[in-house]
């Protein structure tokens, strides 16, 4: 009987996330909180463990403590079963050098490969919010045969310089690829349209080793996945796209097919958590059929006192708003609004405080903020410029433990 083909994942999480500061001020960027209960790195966790890859080693970097923690804590699966999630941390296993670069990550941490001896290799990044079945992506690799399958997304051709943008031909082999070229490739016919790399690869187990035992010897090379890796398989033919238009996930709808947001920078941060505020959100987190997985910490449910009301908006656990408005936002765990403030199209992170009168307006408070009495952000411009730091298109952003008094 032929088994199923082993897979071992390797989730890359060092990225330092320099775009979300202050969010990253203190914490990799995989670690920064989404959508009231979950971590970015929750995410892509989930895509994997929910198509069944249960061997998963998420190599870690740049202020990893809270990233561990969270994975170590949160992403226990079963021993019996030989399934794990393991935080793996720079450990300077070839000489005294941290990663430098995503390749070099990967290739510092060979000795993970050749203990579990795997078929293929899920290389993921950890920095999106998405909803994917890597499985079907899994069946293409091993059909095709190609040494590595790289998964890839349409966007707007004027955001495509953040992306590696492929050209492929019409057997799905990838023909050409660039890194993040500053004029990018259009696909044909679609002058405002480019297929790009979602920064999600399926390796043959001996197409990755190859590749990167001849990267590290390559003294021009940046070791970057998707700026070396990725060209050198293509220039050897053994490069495939997968196209995730082709990706079906149960329970998802019309509206949130395809969905998938690189939240990068502030402004997309921001905007990816509008997504899921509306109505009828593009990005349904209630979609039980593919959970979005994380644990919640044990707090009572929210409530709402003295006509305190929210519309449009998520609330998590332990979140007490009283007196207060609340449109258009998302408001996690153990959060506390006092009466008479308003809060309007913001992010509000878990032990903020807003207190009593006080105005919040696109604005993304990070954990244990303080919004004094009566202290309006998002309101004149000049003075939130003065005291926070603003996004290119005007959202406030006060970092950890902040306090605007
Ligand atoms: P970027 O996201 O810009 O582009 P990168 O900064 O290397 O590339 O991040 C990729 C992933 O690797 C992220 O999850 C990041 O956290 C992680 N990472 C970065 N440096 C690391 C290190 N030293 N150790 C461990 N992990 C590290 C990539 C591809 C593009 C593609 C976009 C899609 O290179 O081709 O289009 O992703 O967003």
């Amino acid at each position: 009987m032929k088994g199923q083909p082993r897979v071992l994942g390797i989730v890359l999480a060092g990225g330092e996330g320099k775009r979300l500061w202050p969010l990253t001020a203190d914490r990799a960027k995989p670690a920064v909180p989404f959508a009231g209960n979950y971590r970015l790195v929750d995410f892509v966790l989930s895509n994997l463990v929910n198509a069944g890859f249960h061997q998963l080693c998420v190599l870690t970097q740049y202020k990893s403590h809270s990233l561990d923690r969270h994975i170590s804590t949160t992403w226990r699966l079963s021993t019996v079963l030989g399934q794990y999630v393991t935080p793996v941390p720079a450990q300077q296993r070839l000489g005294p050098r941290w990663y430098t670069g995503s390749a070099d990550a990967i290739y510092q941490s060979l000795n993970l490969v050749y203990d579990e001896q795997p078929d293929h290799i899920a290389v993921f990044g950890a920095d999106h919010v998405y909803r994917m079945d890597p499985g079907q992506m899994l069946d293409q690799h091993v059909e095709s045969g190609a040494g590595v399958t790289v998964a890839g997304i349409r966007v707007p051709r004027a955001e495509a310089r953040a992306f590696g943008c492929i050209d492929s031909d019409e057997h799905g082999k990838i023909t050409r690829f660039l890194e993040k070229p500053a004029d990018p490739p259009s696909v044909p016919g679609h002058p405002d349209v480019t297929f790009a790399s979602m920064g999600n690869y399926l390796f043959s187990t001996s197409a990755l080793i190859e590749a990167l035992r001849a990267d590290a010897v390559d003294k021009d090379s940046l070791h970057d996945m998707g700026g070396d890796i990725i060209p050198m398989l293509v220039g050897a033919g053994s490069a495939h796209v997968y196209d995730f238009a082709d990706n079906v996930v149960p329970g998802e709808t019309e509206r949130d097919r395809g969905y998938w947001r690189d939240v990068g920078t502030l402004d997309a941060y921001y905007d990816a958590h509008m997504d899921l505020v509306s109505v009828h959100p593009v990005f349904n987190l209630y979609n039980r059929h593919w959970p979005i997985r994380t644990a919640t910490p044990p707090l009572p449910p929210a409530k709402f006192v003295n006509a305190g009301s929210a519309v449009e908006s998520i609330v998590g656990p332990g979140t007490i708003i009283s007196g207060a408005s609340v449109v258009d936002s998302v408001i996690s765990a153990d959060v506390l609004i006092e009466d008479g403030a308003q809060v309007e199209g913001s992010v509000v992170l878990p032990g903020a405080r807003i207190g009593k009168g006080a105005v919040v307006r696109r604005a993304i408070l990070d954990k244990n903020v303080v919004v004094a009495d009566g202290v309006r952000i998002g309101v004149d411009p000049e003075a939130d410029r003065a005291q926070h730091t603003v996004s290119g298109s005007g959202v406030v952003v006060l970092g950890k433990g902040a306090r605007a008094e």
